[in-house]
């Protein structure tokens, strides 16, 4: 069965390049024909893994492609995610699979309830690319893979073919707990490091906004049934911190690039979650007040 990645960007490229290079039929769904035409004068896409770079000549489609899809791998920004799949909608098996490799939360949601014939596993990574060029991938940082079902059921078979391609991966039960963890810790850290502007570490210097911050994610967590989530929050976005202190968090560096962040689907959704609680959180909310003040002012997108 084809792999489908829609989305070939810094993880995308990663999951495509290890799929093919492990012998899996990948195809890349592209989005023009622009694209189309320079991805095959790249020749395909360009893996660095280890200071050793390889070309992988994965074949590449347009998105009106005949062929049915069966397993889509989306690994596009949160909020290009939806729109992005409308466009391949016609072509989804019923039965299909749909990986969603989106930070923060919201987006999935969204997208198991339009495509309700479609089984849409929720992905959490902790592993880190970036785009050297177009088509160009640098694989930056090791780490894990979650994968899981909110609506439950069993692992699926191709869980081995991750495992021959050297993608790590661990099935998670409780899939939503992951990512309401990693959008707490995303939370507390990222936001603060723009309006700050420095590294993860320099954050220790603002201890007591950290704490506060945690309290209420704390308590937004509790209140929306996600006390895995909440456990020793505050203790381990300290440690993050330490262990990240030399780097700038994705948010700092999306910021600082002039791209579009992924706040509707983090402190956004943390916010909109709390005023479905009814909870009050004053300093969630003027965080993200003051979060969405300063992307405007820097002429970027607010949501
Ligand atoms: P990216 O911007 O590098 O890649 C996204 C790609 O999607 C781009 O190539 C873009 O052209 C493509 N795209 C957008 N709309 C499309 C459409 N309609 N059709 C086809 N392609 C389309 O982003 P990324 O860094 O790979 O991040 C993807 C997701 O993974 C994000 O939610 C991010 O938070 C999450 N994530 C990334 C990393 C990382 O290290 N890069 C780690 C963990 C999680
Ligand atoms: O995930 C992160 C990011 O920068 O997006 C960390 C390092 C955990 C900081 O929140």
């Amino acid at each position: 069965m084809s792999w489908h990645v829609l989305g070939a960007g810094a993880l995308g490229s990663l999951w495509a390049a290890r799929l093919a290079g492990a012998g899996a039929t990948v195809r890349i769904i592209l989005r023009s024909a622009q694209r189309l035409a320079d991805y095959q004068r790249a020749g395909g896409l360009t893996l660095t893994a280890d200071d050793l770079s390889r070309l992988y000549a994965i074949p590449a489609e347009l998105p009106d492609a005949s062929e049915p899809i069966q397993r889509l791998l989306v690994a596009c920004k949160a909020y290009d995610a939806e729109g992005a799949i409308a466009q391949v909608a016609s072509r989804l098996s019923s039965g299909c699979e749909i990986l969603l490799l989106q930070n923060g939360l919201g987006s999935q949601q969204a997208i198991a309830e339009r495509w309700p014939q479609a089984r849409c596993i929720f992905v959490s990574s902790t592993e880190g690319a970036y785009r050297e060029d177009d088509f160009h991938v640098v694989f930056a940082g090791r780490g894990q893979n979650w994968l899981g079902d909110p609506n439950g059921g069993s692992a699926p078979v191709w869980l081995d073919e991750l495992n021959r391609a050297g993608i790590p991966q661990t099935w998670s039960s409780d899939i939503l707990a992951r990512l309401w963890r990693k959008l707490a810790l995303n939370c507390a850290i990222n936001p603060l490091t723009v309006l700050h502007d420095c590294r993860n570490g320099e954050l220790l210097q603002h201890r007591e906004q950290l704490s506060g911050l945690c309290e209420e994610l704390v308590e937004l967590l509790e209140a929306g049934g996600q006390p895995a989530a909440a456990s020793d929050l505050q203790g381990e976005v300290l440690r993050v911190i330490e262990a990240t202190a030399a780097n700038y968090s994705s948010m700092y560096q999306d910021v600082r690039l002039g791209r579009r962040t992924e706040i509707a689907y983090l402190l956004g959704h943390a916010c909109r979650s709390a005023d479905s609680l009814g909870l009050a959180l004053p300093r969630l909310h003027e965080l993200h007040r003051h979060l969405r003040e300063h992307l405007s002012q820097r002429g970027l997108p607010t949501d």
